[in-house]
């Protein structure tokens, strides 16, 4: 899954398509590159982000989305707003990805019509005090818990579990050593056996392990993605689709000799 953030504040790509001609040729180049699929955000959540309304976030949106439509990939909207869920649904998107993982009754309102896809993120907190002081009584078991009762609800709302991914947020609410857990556990993230996502491209937990500032993580970000795909995911939200892929290939064509 490659990231496209239309914003001008993400922690690493921020301000680099802002441009919607810019941001429809790096899209283009992803897939050239191997996405299978596109992640849309506009509005960052990096810790401390500020909350951008919703007539921006559409207006950053629309444009691209409208221009992708037709990319022949997926694409999928980071979007934790149900006004904007509804809007880009409407526009065509194949995914919403909730890094509120659908807390309210209006964000499951917002995709039940629709055949989308759901990407349930945890998060805990708020991006703007998040990062403060998390704590978990036994981080594994806690996210799963609150992973499984937002699956439930989806589903409880008709949201068939074959459109539902769940993703432990790393970065979201959690320390490195969190963030350690849930990468060498994810297997045990879900009873129901959904795919599950993953995100840690460039994030601080490989700037706190190898001191690389954000420009400089990729081989910690690579070696992180290929832990986590080991571990079980399914889905890697990554910003170096090129790197990733090449890193996929070599590790599977191992992981099938074995
Ligand atoms: N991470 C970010 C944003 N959205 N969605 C999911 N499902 N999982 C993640 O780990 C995740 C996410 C943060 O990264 P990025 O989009 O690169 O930065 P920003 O939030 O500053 O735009």
């Amino acid at each position: 899954m490659g990231i496209l953030n239309l914003t001008p504040d993400s922690f690493s790509d921020g301000g680099q398509w802002l441009d919607p001609s810019a941001a429809i040729a790096a899209a283009h180049r992803m897939i050239d590159e191997g996405a299978d699929l596109l992640d849309l955000g506009a509005e960052s959540t990096r810790p401390g982000a500020a909350v951008v309304p919703v007539e921006a976030e559409l207006d950053r949106l629309q444009p691209v989305l409208k221009a992708l439509r037709e990319c022949g990939v997926p694409l999928s909207v980071d979007t934790r707003k149900p006004e904007v869920m509804r809007a880009v649904i409407d526009l065509g998107a194949d995914m919403i990805n909730d890094v509120e993982g659908f807390a309210s009754v209006e964000a499951i309102n917002a995709v039940r019509p629709s055949s989308v896809a759901c990407c349930v993120m945890h998060m805990q907190g708020e991006p703007q005090s998040m990062q403060q002081a998390p704590v978990y009584e036994h981080v594994i078991q806690d996210v799963k818990n609150i992973l499984a009762q937002r699956t439930e609800r989806l589903q409880s709302a008709g949201i068939d579990a074959s459109r539902i991914l769940i993703d432990p947020g790393i970065g979201f609410g959690k320390t490195l050593d969190h963030n350690l857990s849930l990468l060498a556990h994810l297997d045990e993230l879900s009873d129901q056996g959904l795919p599950v996502l993953i995100g840690v491209s460039r994030k601080s937990m490989i700037g706190a392990l190898t001191g690389r500032s954000v420009d400089a993580r990729l081989a910690g970000s690579l070696a992180a993605m290929l832990a986590a795909v080991r571990a079980g995911a399914r889905v890697v939200r990554v910003h170096d689709v090129a790197a990733t892929r090449d890193a996929l290939t070599v590790w599977s064509a191992i992981e099938r000799a074995a």
